[in-house]
């Protein structure tokens, strides 16, 4: 087994407000205490994380004098400085206070959304001083529980409007910044604006900008809606969207569990990892940006399970990290992928320069060809390739 201790190399950042989770939910309380953001700089860093993630909010209270909020950005900054921790990503948070609770960027109260683009504007300022390459944007509160209660054509001309005065804001004030829009189905919201990672690459296409503008899918926002995080991520990958990612884990269609990374669906998840760090089967473009764990250590448990949980995330993904090479290694699998025809799937459906008059004239494609042949034989061998998947997942091979 290779060293599996998390280096900066790995670039794993955390958001202040996963291990900073007090425990609290619908139905009760904060089961454990407020942590300060010094000491989550310190133990992040010690524990090999490269970069830490926070919401306006998380940093300094909502509605905090100029004097608090500069004092928590001078006392963060001091801390990134001796500890040598980054912040690779900022984002905002346009979902806590009661002013939001009809959303920011789509609220039907225009002097929210004016509000909401204020309160923006000023943490893309502090994201910039801080060196953050990437801001994201989830839009939890932004959407309805009825269906009459939002016109979704003109919501999404807001969301149009409102991005594309930041996309102007960061070309203007030459920030070196992206946009990530981050999906989600619903919670809090009954149903969400750009619920899943499509509905979210589709709009961004609308956008003046597109090009500053990308995705951060996660994990179990995506398995909330039945979909498959990997395929997704595929997709966003080969259109060039992956602008950042949160890894954590889920259980199935239900509420957002935020559960470690590797804790939900871990063959998803073992996919992923191989999928981030090699790229597609047959090639194609690997992830280099930051892998942040949005995630929420359990409500059971005390600082000792935050750390713990903290440390979970990582090992999980170095340990996926080396069952994939292994299995991408293994002369087996490349054989079982062969078996399974993948490496057909590579060769154009039309010889190069085919016309339809060409297909049309091709008899082997339809006169000769027969489609019987397909029942009681040519199986596609996708189980073997499967279980090859499982035993490596399993440290059965390797
Ligand atoms: C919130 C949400 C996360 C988002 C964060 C960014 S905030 O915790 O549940 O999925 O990534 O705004
Ligand atoms: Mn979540
Ligand atoms: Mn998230």
């Amino acid at each position: 087994m290779t060293d599996l201790t998390p280096t900066r190399e790995d670039k794993f950042s955390f958001g202040l407000w996963t291990v900073g989770y007090n425990g609290a939910d619908p139905f009760g309380g904060p089961t454990r205490e407020h942590l300060d953001t010094v000491h989550v700089v310190e133990k992040l860093a010690e524990l090999g994380a490269y970069g830490l993630t926070f919401h306006d909010d998380d940093l300094f209270p909502f509605g905090s004098s100029d004097e608090v909020r500069q004092g928590e950005i001078d006392r963060l900054k001091q801390v990134l400085a001796d500890t040598g921790l980054i912040v690779p990503m900022v984002t905002t948070n346009l979902f806590t206070a009661p002013v939001f609770k009809d959303g920011g960027f789509t609220s039907n109260d225009r002097a929210v959304r004016r509000y909401a683009l204020r309160k923006v504007l000023r943490n893309i300022d502090l994201a910039a001083e801080l060196g953050a390459k990437t801001y994201v944007m989830w839009g939890g509160r932004e959407g309805a529980e009825y269906t009459h209660a939002k016109d979704i054509r003109l919501a999404l001309e807001r969301y149009r409007e409102a991005v594309n005065l930041l996309g102007q804001y960061v070309t203007d004030k030459g920030y070196d910044m992206r946009f990530a829009i981050e999906p989600k189905p619903n919670e809090p919201r009954g149903d969400i604006l750009l619920p899943t990672l499509g509905h979210a690459i589709a709009f961004i296409e609308t956008l003046e900008r597109p090009e500053l503008v990308g995705i951060n899918p996660e994990v179990g926002h995506e398995q909330m809606a039945g979909l498959s995080f990997t395929a997704g991520v595929a997709q966003a990958l080969y259109q060039g969207k992956l602008y950042h990612i949160d890894l954590n884990g889920q259980r199935g269609i239900k509420y957002d569990q935020d559960l470690v990374f590797g804790h939900g669906d871990l063959y998803d998840a073992f996919a992923l990892v191989d999928l981030l760090e090699n790229g597609a089967p047959q090639g194609g473009p690997s992830y280099d940006g930051p892998r942040h764990f949005d995630y929420k250590p359990s409500r059971t448990e005390d600082e000792t399970g935050v750390w713990e949980s903290a440390r979970a995330n990582m090992r999980n993904y170095l340990l996926l990290k080396e069952r994939a090479a292994a299995f991408r290694a293994d002369p087996e699998v490349q054989e079982a992928l062969a078996a399974a025809r993948l490496t057909e799937l590579a060769q154009p459906t039309l010889n190069d320069g085919e016309s339809y008059d060409q297909l049309l004239a091709d008899r082997s494609a339809w006169e000769d060809f027969d489609p019987s042949a397909y029942y009681n034989g040519r199986g596609f061998n996708f189980i073997r390739l499967q279980q090859l998947a499982t035993e490596h997942l399993l440290g059965a091979r390797g």
